[in-house]
């Protein structure tokens, strides 16, 4: 029903330069009535105090009266409080990004490299088109895919540079509230916190299926089949692509393989975020190898990609969308389309990690030095990964199991603290962290290891620690 909706859709929207009242009346608003449920009341706004809003205006108080105040981001929120706090033994496990062992950020040599190429070449200014560097598109879904995949030369692959991970999550989340009314977007439960705001924004439906199971400190990998199952035919899966964030437990490559039927069987799309490609195993390949099994079997996908992590380059905001087609000529709609809902949001996306990216992945040497890089850094976490493990099972004579640690991977380590346990680290100890437990490995040298694994035993052994 989603794929005929689609193509009546894009013949009709594809006629207009730009959507029409009727257009947006017949793919949005009943679609949001129904699905969503009409909201009455706005919740961003202190509804109550709107008779003062109207006085207000006449008494020269604030026209801005109505908007209330924001809680702070869970992730972002906590790098906010740690610059806050002038603790001198502060720790920030909070935010994924990357730190040396001197617990500093890192400019990868290899993008510096790139840079001064930039510089030399005296590269202009000018906008990029809507869907970004035209090499970098093509390095970036080589990457992904591989560059001798089948899909690819047939052109079967509709890619976008977005605003790294997450503005392409947004772009592909604002495809679908527009061309699959009332799809719904199934996400892990728990997942990375933005994916929830991300749909929301673009109201899109979505609900959870079950993925980690606080017994085995593992995947449930039962529930989560079940629950797939259970979708509404032609849902949108979302899968984390490697290193799923926050648990750090990816599905075995049988698990995988058991994924792609159910999600075939229903006749669901699978949509990847990739946000750890590379950084997770050390391995381009090997992180994308859940796409590939998906692709090579002649499924439809989206897959939205981040260079934040694996070339650290978070700030510049550089990453894809790539939708996977069944045909090149749906590619090229798509793709249309995806530049149609990008013109009004953004315009054109940045130019500078776009080069950085295409220069890298575009030179042979440069990409043998960008892979060396990409394994120390991978090497650090997992070293870092291991000490934790060794001293905390070490020390400990509770007879508490911590082979779950082992057992994850990438930057994080869900260590089962509890919202409570988590703000004791945070307000006691000063060691910043999501509420949620999770640690970002990362933010973690040899020398804080110590100091931190004794607070960590002493709240997951011992709760009278608290
Ligand atoms: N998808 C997942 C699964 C992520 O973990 C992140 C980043 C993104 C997408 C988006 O990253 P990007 O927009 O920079 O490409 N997650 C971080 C940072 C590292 C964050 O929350 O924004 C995290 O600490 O979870």
């Amino acid at each position: 029903m989603a794929s005929t909706m689609l193509s009546l859709v894009s013949a009709s929207a594809l006629a207009s330069p730009s959507l029409t009242l009727q257009d947006y009346r017949a793919l949005g608003g009943s679609v949001h009535a129904a699905v969503l449920g009409k909201k009455k009341s706005n919740s961003f706004m202190k509804t109550k105090s709107r008779g003062r809003i109207n006085m207000a205006i006449a008494v020269d108080v604030s026209r801005f009266e109505g908007i209330t105040m924001a809680p702070p981001d869970p992730i972002l929120g906590v790098s906010e409080a740690f610059r806050a706090d002038t603790h001198e033994m502060k720790l920030n496990l909070g935010v994924g990004a990357y730190r040396t062992e001197e617990l500093q950020p890192y400019v990868l040599n290899v993008v510096k490299k790139a840079e001064n190429l930039m510089l030399e070449r005296g590269e202009n200014k000018e906008y990029l088109p809507i869907e970004g560097l035209a090499a970098f598109n093509r390095v970036t879904a080589e990457l992904l895919f591989g560059a001798d995949n089948p899909v690819i030369k047939q052109q079967r692959v509709a890619t976008v540079q977005g605003l790294s991970g997450t503005g392409s999550l947004r772009l592909a989340a604002a495809l679908i509230e527009r061309y699959f009314p009332g799809a719904k977007v199934i996400i892990s439960s728990p997942t990375w916190g933005n994916h929830k705001n991300i749909f929301n924004d673009a109201r899109v439906p979505w609900s959870e299926y079950r993925y980690y199971d606080p017994k085995t400190v593992g995947l449930d990998f039962d529930g989560m089949i079940s629950d797939i199952k259970a979708a509404p035919e032609g849902s949108f899966v979302l899968l984390h692509g490697c290193a799923h964030n926050p648990t750090g437990i990816d599905p075995t490559p049988e698990q995988w393989a058991t994924i792609a039927d159910v999600i075939q069987e229903k006749k669901h799309i699978p949509f990847f975020d990739v946000a750890y490609q590379g950084f997770a195993s050390g391995s381009l390949d090997e992180d994308a190898s859940s796409v590939r099994l998906f692709a090579a079997r002649g499924m439809e996908l989206l897959v939205a990609q981040s260079y934040s992590k694996n070339l650290g380059l978070y700030a510049e905001r550089i990453g894809a969308i790539n939708i996977l087609c069944s045909s090149a000529d749906a590619a090229t709609r798509v793709k249309s389309q995806l530049k149609r809902l990008a013109r009004p949001m953004y315009s054109n996306p940045p130019v500078h990690g776009a080069r950085i990216v295409a220069n890298i992945v575009g030179s042979p040497p440069l990409f043998n030095e960008w892979k060396e890089e990409m394994e120390m850094m991978a090497g650090r976490i997992k070293s870092v990964r291991q000490k934790l493990f060794d001293s905390l099972s070490g020390k400990d004579n509770s007879g508490k199991d911590w082979s779950f640690i082992l057992k994850q991977i990438g930057m994080f380590s869900f260590t089962g603290l509890n919202t409570a346990q988590s703000d004791n680290m945070t307000n006691k100890w000063h060691v910043y962290m999501t509420k949620d437990g999770r640690i970002s490995l990362a933010g973690l040298s040899s020398a804080k290891l110590e100091e931190t694994i004794g607070i960590l035993r002493l709240l997951l052994v011992d709760p009278v620690g608290l």
